[in-house]
C-alpha cells in the first residue's frame, strides 16, 4: 500500500525478482490509498491535532485500501521506525506467509487509529525516511529470495549463512592473479573437505573482524 506506485516497478521487476515472477513463484501490485478517497481534491493527509510541524496520513483511505486486498490469510505488515528491526529471521518466517501487505507510510507518519489494521511492525534500521517505500521493498527483496526454488540450489546456502551466525567466507573469481593478487593456494588443491576447514575458518576470521556483535550474540 503507497501513495507512489511508481516507484516500485524497476527494483520490484529486476534481477532475481524478475525470474521468481516469471516461474511464478512470487507476485506483487500496488494499492494506493488515494483511490480511496471521496472528496474532489483526493485528500490523503491532513494536520496533526494539537499542532506540530508535518501532515500525516489520514486513517480511512489507508483502512479501504488494505481492506480492498485483504484476504484470509494476509498478514498485513507496517513498515516504520517504531517497527521491530528487520533480520533474517524475521525474513524466513515471512517467506512462509502467503500474502503479505506491507503498508508504506509517508509524511510524518499515520493516525495512532490505524494501529489496529496491522499483524506486525518492521523498521529496517534505526533512521528515519520519508517514505515506507524503500524499507517495504527492502523487505520483499529478503523475503522473496527465502521463497523456496527463488535462488539456484547452489545459492542455498548463502540464505543460511546469517543463520548459521557467521558472515560468508572470502570468495574469488578470474583471473587467477589480479593486479600481483593471489587467489589462496587452497582453492585449487581439489580437496574439498580441506576447503571446507579452510572456508569455515575464514569466516569465523572475517565475523570476529567485521561484525565482533555477532559472534557476541552467539555466545
Ligand atoms: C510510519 C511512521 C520506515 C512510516 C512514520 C519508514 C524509516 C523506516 C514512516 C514514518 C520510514 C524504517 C515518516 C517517520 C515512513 N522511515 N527505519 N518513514 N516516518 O524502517
Amino acid at each position: 500500500m503507497t501513495l507512489f506506485p511508481g516507484m516500485f516497478p524497476s527494483v520490484m521487476d529486476a534481477s532475481m525478482m524478475a525470474r521468481a515472477q516469471e516461474k511464478g513463484l512470487v507476485s506483487w501490485g500496488c494499492v494506493n490509498p488515494r483511490d480511496f478517497t471521496e472528496d474532489k481534491h483526493h485528500k490523503v493527509d491532513d494536520r496533526p491535532f494539537g499542532g506540530g510541524p508535518g501532515m500525516l496520513m489520514m486513517a480511512d483511505p489507508v483502512d479501504k485500501a488494505i481492506k480492498s486486498i485483504k484476504k484470509k490469510g494476509s498478514k498485513v505488515v507496517l513498515l516504520s521506525p517504531q517497527g521491530k528491526t528487520f533480520n533474517d529471521k524475521t525474513a524466513l518466517r515471512l517467506s512462509r506467509e502467503k500474502h503479505l501487505i506491507l503498508v508504506c507510510g509517508h509524511y510524518e507518519g499515520m493516525d495512532e487509529r490505524t494501529a489496529s489494521l496491522f499483524d506486525e511492525e518492521i523498521s529496517v534500521g534505526d533512521y528515519v525516511l520519508t517514505g515506507g517505500e524503500l524499507p517495504s521493498m527492502l523487505v520483499a527483496d529478503a523475503v522473496a529470495r527465502l521463497v523456496p526454488g527463488v535462488l539456484k540450489k547452489e545459492d542455498a546456502t548463502a540464505s543460511e549463512s546469517f543463520a548459521a551466525g557467521l558472515l560468508d567466507f572470502p570468495q574469488y573469481t578470474r583471473p587467477r592473479v589480479w593486479k600481483g593478487r593471489e587467489v589462496p593456494e587452497i582453492l585449487f588443491s581439489g580437496d574439498h573437505a580441506k576447503i571446507a576447514e579452510w572456508r569455515q575458518n575464514a569466516a569465523a576470521k572475517a565475523t570476529k573482524r567485521k561484525r565482533p556483535d555477532l559472534i557476541e550474540r552467539a555466545k
